[in-house]
């Protein structure tokens, strides 16, 4: 299966590619703010106990930037920038999926295990989330 499809041309969202230290021991990945992503991170969080038919997301940032990937298994990220929808299928830890701001996204066909991480540019805020996708939209098309 492809890692995604119709992709968005803007750059508003992107695999970001990580490095991969291989030897006998098994693999390595890291990822340096400012460096491998278009941000400084400021916070980590993650997914995991997640049932297989959770639907997640479900909403966008007004001014929040993300990377979101896989560890272990995978799942489903359907963004929406208001325009062009897309479904990205995350399942290879060295893979990330950018999300900028005004971008809304939703989670779903998670597999048994599946764990979401995921560096963001900002701490949490909820005041930062339009959780209404009407209002999103309305914001998004003024944005526009
Ligand atoms: C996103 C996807 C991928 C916190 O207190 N701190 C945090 O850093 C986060 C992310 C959430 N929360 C609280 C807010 C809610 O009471 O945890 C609860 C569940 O959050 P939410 O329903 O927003 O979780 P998801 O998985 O639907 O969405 C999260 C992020 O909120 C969102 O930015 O892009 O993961």
């Amino acid at each position: 299966m492809k890692d995604q499809t119709k992709p968005h041309q803007n750059g508003l969202v992107r695999l970001v590619n990580l490095p991969q230290i291989h030897d006998p021991r098994g693999d390595l990945t890291f990822v340096e703010g400012g460096n491998h992503l278009p941000f400084n991170i400021a916070r980590v969080y993650y997914l995991y106990n997640v049932p297989v038919d959770s639907e997640r997301g479900g909403h966008a940032h007004k001014d929040l930037e993300q990377v979101v990937f896989a560890l272990s298994g995978s799942f489903r990220m359907t963004v929406d920038d208001g325009k062009t929808k897309s479904e990205y299928w995350l399942r290879d830890p060295r893979k990330g999926l950018y999300i900028s701001r005004m971008i809304w996204r939703e989670m779903d066909a998670f597999s048994q295990g599946a764990v979401c991480m995921v560096l963001a540019s900002h701490p949490y805020d909820e005041a930062d989330y339009y959780r209404d996708y009407n209002e999103f939209l309305a914001a998004a098309r003024e944005n526009a």
